[in-house]
């Protein structure tokens, strides 16, 4: 399985468009691919031709589900791929060329500081579970309606009406992605229920490949496993489709060192226990085995 990726890497790298993006890293790109993969028995999309961090992933996603935008529950627990965003905010605001350890600090010391140069705006967690609504007023008054929750309806929709062409979820909520630090690039999820299986698949705007794709296929899979034990049902396939999917030009090195490995076996995710709510499962839920990548690689993040 991991050979779609690894071919889909080689693709954009010798194939892709070079161009300019709003980073400034520059990249190659492609649109539109598509992978599949089974999750039948515990699959998970899990690169094993480097080593990914998916406890972190993991963490992420279970930090999502909360509804919390703000990294400080990430950095308290050593999540700090979400740091750089925020403190490229406060070095641009403020002039202050702190380092990114220390910023980290003042975010778990100084609750004014973490609530003022935290926060990410209404990022996924917030569209995911709180989707804002607006009730009339009167005259051209609006007033702030109850938030819905996407997944929690997700859940009991794929429960109900297993059939149904509407099980899915977005975190691009056109009023407010100018709010967010950055626009869902894993923008839209939907589900299809057949055979007993649950499968899913993940439209995803735009795909660091060389950095962001370990952790939203990871990702994206874990939660399909997640549903499935919720609703009774095996979990089936993951489609993942891309959009723009690029390779940062910075990333050479990645790319030249991981397309001369061979995959290394199949990994698989076990769900420990059965937590009575898609909200209530935690890290220690979640063991992944036969997992014998070879080593990480590292590579620059473009912010
Ligand atoms: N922006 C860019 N340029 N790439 C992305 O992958 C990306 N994301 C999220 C939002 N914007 C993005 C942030 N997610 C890492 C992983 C995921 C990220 C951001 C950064 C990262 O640096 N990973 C390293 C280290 C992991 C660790 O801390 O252990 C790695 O080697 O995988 C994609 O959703």
């Amino acid at each position: 399985y991991e050979h779609q990726y690894l071919d889909l890497l080689r693709r954009v790298w010798e194939e892709g468009d070079e161009r300019r993006d709003r980073t400034g890293v520059g990249t190659r790109a492609i649109f539109g691919p598509q992978l599949r993969f089974s999750l039948a028995d515990g699959a998970i999309p899990l690169l094993t031709t480097k080593r990914v961090a998916w406890k972190t992933a993991v963490r992420e996603m279970l930090w999502f589900l909360t509804g919390d935008t703000n990294i400080r529950a990430l950095v308290e627990q050593k999540v700090h791929i979400w740091t750089d965003w925020p403190l490229d905010r406060y070095r641009r605001a403020t002039g202050d060329e702190v380092t990114r350890d220390a910023f980290e600090a003042r975010i778990l010391s100084d609750d004014d500081f973490a609530a003022e140069w935290g926060d990410l705006g209404p990022v996924y967690g917030k569209q995911w579970v709180d989707w804002p609504t607006y009730e009339p007023a009167g005259d051209d008054l609006y007033r702030r309606g109850t938030g819905i929750n996407q997944i929690a309806e997700l859940v009991e929709a794929i429960r109900t009406n297993p059939t149904s062409r509407r099980l899915l979820f977005t975190g691009w909520n056109v009023a407010e992605v100018n709010r967010m630090a950055l626009p869902p690039c894993h923008m839209t999820y939907q589900f299809f229920v057949s055979n007993g299986r649950l499968s899913g698949l993940l439209w995803q705007r735009s795909c660091d490949l060389g950095l962001g794709f370990a952790f939203n296929a990871f990702s994206a899979a874990m939660l399909v496993h997640m549903l499935a034990q919720q609703c009774d049902l095996l979990p089936g396939e993951l489609v993942w489709s891309g959009g723009d999917a690029h390779v940062y030009l910075n990333h050479e090195h990645l790319v030249r060192e991981q397309l001369a490995r061979e995959p290394r076996g199949h990994p698989r995710l076990e769900l420990l226990r059965r937590p009575p709510s898609i909200f209530d499962y935690t890290i220690d839920d979640f063991r992944v085995v036969d997992y014998d990548p070879h080593p990480h690689i590292a590579a620059p993040v473009a912010v």
